[in-house]
């Protein structure tokens, strides 16, 4: 990777992306682009272009333009929103996705997109599920993973065009909010646990998902692109995980820290139910044994940094009000 452009750059992922390529590859050599145009440091530190991912010829000019070597297709609608407007979200999802492998083909780029566990169904071995098995889901965000997965391996054997992605689990962050998913009930935990001391969990006790903290995430997707391309057997797209938790296990890590935080549930049947689709915990020994990947955050070191990290972030707002 020299030369990267990221799409969906404003989103959860893309924000703190965008910031690491940067300061890895040069902040000239990140073009980042989104559909929004918003004051952010993503937009204000480097090349920012604002991009339907669905036109063509947009994209394919962006990247031109950029002498793009690399793309980074983060655009798309996340479960939950895609469960309310399923054409929307297949439009965006395949439609973005298949410029993006246009346009990698034409300029010969480097091609990363991540799938997610929810490209599992019901009927996928639930624990430890494995690297290749059954994937037959049944939300449209989980659709359009599968048929995503299916695509960017057609355009690597079809055309050569060097196709990598990750199954991502819920992804925890503190610098931007998540949109639309259904994992995000964790991200909000961490920040009612600091701004409120308590928390209404949209998903039930005892509902088992794989997680992992944007850091380890961000680093995966470097580890991978820079990965030695014979040795990878797999490449769409590949299981990662850092732990397996339910609202409960993160309400007692928080405790460690905020002894009197309080959860309590109110139960949304949509995201449960799309929920109740995905794996409780995903095998991740492909990705370890073809390209390395690791973790550096537990469930522990994970919560440590996002309270701290909140807090500051927290004085730091009260301080501008005062
Ligand atoms: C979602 N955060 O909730 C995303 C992710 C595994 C979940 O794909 O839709």
């Amino acid at each position: 990777m020299k030369r990267i452009m990221v799409t969906g750059a404003l989103g959860q992922i893309g924000c703190d992306l965008v910031a690491k390529l940067r300061q890895i590859y040069g902040e000239e050599a990140v073009l980042a682009t989104d559909i929004r145009q918003i004051h952010h440091e993503t937009v204000q530190s480097g090349p920012f272009r604002t991009l339907d991912v669905t036109d063509n010829t947009a994209f394919y000019e962006a990247a031109r333009e950029h002498k793009a070597d690399t793309i980074i297709h983060l655009a798309a609608l996340l479960s939950a929103k895609a469960e309310s407007d399923p054409a929307l979200a297949w439009h965006l999802n395949m439609g973005g996705l298949l410029s993006g492998l246009e346009t990698a083909r034409a300029l010969s780029c480097q091609f990363f997109t991540p799938s997610s566990i929810a490209a599992f169904g019901s009927d996928t071995p639930k624990n430890s599920t494995p690297q290749d098995t059954l994937q037959r889901p049944l939300t449209m965000y989980g659709v359009s993973k599968v048929a995503g997965e299916l695509l960017c391996d057609y355009y690597y054997h079809k055309y050569g065009v060097d196709t990598r992605g990750l199954r991502f689990p819920g992804l925890i962050s503190h610098s931007a909010p998540p949109g639309g998913g259904t994992t995000d009930y964790a991200v909000d935990m961490y920040g009612s646990a600091i701004s409120s001391g308590s928390y209404t969990s949209y998903i039930n006790k005892g509902t088992y998902l794989d997680m992992m903290y944007m850091p380890d995430a961000i680093q995966a997707v470097i580890t991978l692109m820079e990965a030695d391309p014979s040795k990878l057997k797999h490449r769409n797209a590949f299981n990662v995980s850092a732990m397996s938790v339910d609202p409960e296990a993160i309400a007692t890590n928080i405790r460690r820290h905020i002894p009197e935080f309080t959860l309590d549930y109110d139960v949304d049947p949509i995201r449960q139910a799309i929920a109740n689709e995905w794996p409780d915990s995903i095998d991740a020994t492909a990705a370890r044994e073809e390209w390395g990947f690791d973790v550096q955050y537990d469930l522990n070191h994970m919560t440590d940094d996002m309270v701290s990290k909140l807090m500051v972030k927290l004085q730091a707002d009260q301080s501008k009000i005062s």
